[in-house]
């Protein structure tokens, strides 16, 4: 392990680079009981949040959405390189080319491009090629990753991990729009290469994601579905959860589950 006493120096790593600016970090500590506190209740509030397919055409201020999609770019990205744009689509007739071009593509995709193991994921999901929440939802948001910059003069400048940092940032923009009191469905159409035609975006931008955003409708359903417990996505260590001082034991797997170290 390299020293401290023996790190090189910003001029070593960096030559001919300024020196970056700092400033000192705005934190309020908490008292650790009301950290706990608030961690769990910020879990029960998000584990309120369903995925859903059905949504009432009551219009959403734009206030809303901007706010959300501020939060969503508070998410950190690569050398800070914030390659995220976010496109709300609220025109009527713009939806409606959007959900034509959609289902063009997924009707393809659904009536033969699907492979079997695909089509029996998704059929517990109920899925289908038809996207009436494009045209329901009061916005639309379509969210773009930068691939790279691109400058006044036409040259680019490299991104970095653009798909993790625009994807932590749709997290967050979920994450706030259930915080709003809305609610979202995150859609994949495939393939996308359209939607950036179709909304006028530059050749470094690619779609990743398509939200639709508003109020469920009044007779919206969900899936029957369950989340995967602590114990099944956490792993403390080299193994075993200690939550609720048990551990994989019933599992079968053992207390150190599959991560045995060989000797
Ligand atoms: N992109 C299609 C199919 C689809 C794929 C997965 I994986 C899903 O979780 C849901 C749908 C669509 O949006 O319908």
């Amino acid at each position: 392990m390299i020293m401290s006493a023996d790190a090189p120096t910003f001029a070593e790593v960096y030559p001919g680079h300024p020196e970056p600016q700092f400033r000192p970090l705005e934190f309020s500590r908490l008292p650790p009981q009301e950290t706990l506190a608030r961690a769990e209740a910020f879990y029960h509030e998000m584990q309120q949040r369903r995925t859903t397919r059905h949504f009432s055409r009551d219009a959403v201020p734009q206030a809303v959405i901007e706010w959300a999609v501020r939060t969503a770019g508070t998410a950190p990205s690569g050398a800070h390189r914030q390659p995220w744009r976010f496109v709300a689509v609220q025109d009527p007739a713009l939806k409606a080319r959007l959900r034509e071009a959609v289902e063009a593509e997924e009707y393809k995709t659904y009536t033969g491009r699907m492979p079997e193991e695909w089509r029996a994921a998704l059929a517990p999901l109920g899925t289908d090629y038809v996207k009436a929440h494009l045209t329901d939802a009061p916005w639309v948001i379509v969210v773009f990753r930068e691939k790279y910059g691109l400058n006044t003069d036409g040259t680019r400048t490299k991104n970095y991990y653009t798909v993790e940092s625009a994807s932590i940032a749709v997290g967050l923009l979920i994450a706030a729009l259930h915080h709003a009191g809305l609610v979202t469905l995150t859609h994949t159409p495939n393939p996308m290469g359209f939607l950036a035609e179709l909304l006028c975006r530059p050749r470094n931008e690619e779609a990743l994601m398509v939200l639709p955003v508003g109020y469920p409708a009044p007779d919206a359903t969900v899936p029957e579905l369950t989340r995967k417990p602590l114990e099944q996505i956490f792993q403390v260590d080299l193994g075993g959860t200690g939550v609720g001082g048990t551990d994989l034991d019933d599992t079968g797997l053992g207390s150190t589950g599959d991560q045995q170290i060989e000797p």
